[in-house]
């Protein structure tokens, strides 16, 4: 079990209770049990309260989805050796899902790295060697597997190289290319933003493997979410095309999360060293423990918000706590929780 920073310790105390008391407990302080799911505030309301949803694709409809366990997914691709404090959110977005009942597949994209996504980039990306790629695809599979619950076939780790790495071409452009009329990929951002200052063939395809993706994992694995942050939009909703141009019709969703931005305007996740490195090597359990208790009390709410498992309560009752006694920072204290491992944040 994973613990939870509101309160460590219930674990121990859960089979002292009657099941009347467990779902309150677990109501109160989600997230303590993988087993429980939240009753009280769906996790869409959840969300939604965190300020975490940008965009859904049929929010009537996936919210009935997610009243039964559904597998969902979301991919990294290993562009290099770590992730950062910016992948931490949906990584603790992963979790909330996971705690509410449902199994992630966390994709590593050893694939996709290979071509690169143009998604929310103004110039080409510099190809990495397979080697290279690989090395940073084993880095960024051992960082996710300490966030998510693997016990019991509860989460599923995948690499797209598995089967993209296997894709001929004849294949890929008769499966997969055929269903893609080329004024729909113009459209998206990550291609029209690019046209002036130019685009690669290779670049532009990227949805196109990403839509594959979804919609092997959709067939294989019954995977019915894919999510992500707002740059994402654009390839997930590609997947969902394939996905209905193959002739599926139990239905697909996805959903993405706004980017993070901070009360002065400053990029979130950069100290004056740089990004803040989920790797302690890149970014000591110092650094990282001086960046959350330096968090502005303009921020600080959000950031319980967004990277704790705290209920909505106690996140207003700290928000009051700044207003009347900032100087205490007890909200920042509470959001460290008094950890400084970043290998380990909960
Ligand atoms: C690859 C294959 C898939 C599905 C997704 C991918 C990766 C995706 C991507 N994601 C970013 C990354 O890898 O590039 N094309 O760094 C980031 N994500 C998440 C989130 C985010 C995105 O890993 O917005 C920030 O972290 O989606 O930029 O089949």
């Amino acid at each position: 079990m994973v613990p939870c920073d509101s309160a460590p310790f219930l674990g121990g105390l859960f089979f002292f209770f009657e099941k009347k008391n467990l779902e309150k407990i677990s109501r109160t302080h989600v997230g303590c049990r993988f087993e429980e799911r939240m009753t009280e505030m769906d996790i869409i309301d959840d969300l939604k309260y965190r300020g975490l949803i940008n965009q859904v694709t049929d929010e009537e409809g996936l919210r009935e989805a997610l009243k039964k366990p559904i597998k969902f997914y979301c991919g990294f691709d290993p562009t290099g050796d770590s992730l950062h404090v910016g992948h931490l959110l949906i990584i603790v977005i992963m979790m909330r899902l996971q705690k509410a009942g449902h199994h992630p597949i966390a994709l590593v994209g050893g694939g996709t790295g290979l071509i690169g996504d143009p998604s929310g980039r103004s110039t080409e990306r510099q190809l990495n060697e397979h080697d290279v790629v690989e090395g940073y695809a084993d880095s960024i599979r051992r960082q996710l597997s300490r966030f998510l619950d693997f016990e019991g076939n509860k989460a599923t780790l995948a690499n797209n190289y598995d089967w993209l790495g296997k894709l001929s071409m004849i294949e890929f452009l008769r499966d997969v290319g055929k269903h893609f009329p080329l004024n729909y990929m113009l459209t998206k951002d990550s291609v029209a933003s690019r046209l002036d200052a130019g685009i690669s063939f290779t670049e532009f395809s990227y949805m196109l493997l990403q839509s594959f993706d979804y919609l092997n994992l959709y067939e294989k694995e019954g995977c019915r979410l894919e999510i992500g942050g707002s740059d994402q939009w654009g390839n997930i909703t590609a997947g969902l095309e394939l996905i209905r141009r193959t002739g599926h019709e139990e239905p697909a969703f996805g959903l993405t999360f706004p980017l993070i931005t901070k009360s002065d305007g400053t990029k979130f996740g950069k100290s004056s060293g740089g990004a803040i490195w989920l790797d302690p090597e890149k970014t000591t359990p110092y650094e990282w423990y001086q960046f959350w208790i330096n968090a502005a009390d303009n921020d600080v709410v959000n950031y319980l918000k967004y990277f704790t498992f705290l209920p909505k309560e106690e996140i207003e009752a700290l928000a009051e706590e700044v207003k009347a006694h900032p100087e205490q920072r007890t909200a920042q204290k509470k959001k460290t929780g008094g950890r400084t491992d970043n290998a380990r944040p909960w």
